[in-house]
């Protein structure tokens, strides 16, 4: 499948899907708030992004094969945080589908979307360490409370408990008492949940204890600003050095640091 085809194939899944989406709106209680763009770097316009994450110096991203038959295997790579550079890839071999990517007590896990297994690896080799077979559909994946936070394309997150990935704990994310479908690639910061809602460019900000919105993030800005036919944002890792947070997208040229200019509203507002 060529990549224009792999794209009008996404399309009519997104628009699909909005239309899944159409009785839980995004649009709700929770407040947009603040933002201001802080550097600019480059990534690789190929990437299909699907998670996000740092470690040390360098980012972790897994990159998918964009829909189902894609040609274009998946990958998971270690790229240069500053200059976007990828300094070593390994490739996930069709037809299995890369996607979320965190790193828990030094092991770099991800996810795959449709098969229902995933794997770890070392963060400093991409060397495979270990597969383990998980029940539900993979998007997003980050770490809290001491395991792996993941995400299925619905409204529920789950807790995973390593290594055997046992479902420990679940919430459903919503905003207004509306469950809010579409969680995908995530990230802890300061005890509040980002995850990207596909198909859309915007982030849910979300207390991980009960799964409401607490805000949410209008970076619809940032499409306008990379080049090429480019899919929605996808991708979000915290600089536990700055606080500042990096996000990027599917086939984005462009990788943006950004940070918040006003506070998260309390959870029990
Ligand atoms: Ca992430």
């Amino acid at each position: 499948m060529t990549r224009a085809a792999r794209r009008l194939a996404c399309t009519i899944a997104a628009i699909a899907a909005a239309l899944v989406l159409a009785g839980t709106s995004l649009a709700g209680g929770a407040p947009a708030i603040g933002w201001r763009l802080v550097d600019t770097r480059p990534h690789d316009p190929t990437a299909f992004a699907q998670g996000l994450v740092r470690y040390g110096e360098v980012l972790l991203e897994g990159t998918g094969a964009c829909c189902p038959g894609g040609t274009v295997p998946s990958t998971v790579r270690r790229v240069d945080a500053r200059t976007g550079e990828v300094l070593d890839r390994r490739v996930i071999p069709l037809p299995l589908w890369a996607e979320g990517v965190t790193v828990l007590r030094g092991t770099a896990w991800h996810l795959t979307f449709y098969d229902g297994v995933a794997f770890s690896f070392s963060p400093a080799t991409l060397e495979q360490a270990s597969r383990v077979d998980y029940p539900f559909r993979g998007w997003g994946l980050t770490v809290h409370g001491g395991r792996l936070l993941a995400s299925d394309g619905t409204s529920r997150l789950r807790w995973l408990r390593v290594p055997e990935l046992r479902v420990t704990k679940s919430v459903v994310v919503r905003d207004a008492g509306r469950p809010v479908a579409g969680i995908n690639e995530l990230e802890m910061l300061g005890g509040v949940l980002w995850a990207n809602v596909w198909p859309s460019d915007r982030i849910a900000l979300i207390d991980p204890a009960s799964g409401q919105v607490r805000a949410w993030l209008d970076l619809s800005s940032l499409r306008r600003r990379v080049q090429g036919d480019v899919d929605v944002l996808n991708g979000i890792a915290r600089d536990p050095v700055t606080g500042h947070v990096v996000v990027t997208g599917k086939f984005w040229n462009r990788m943006f640091v950004i940070r918040l200019t006003e506070p998260v509203p309390s959870a029990s507002r």
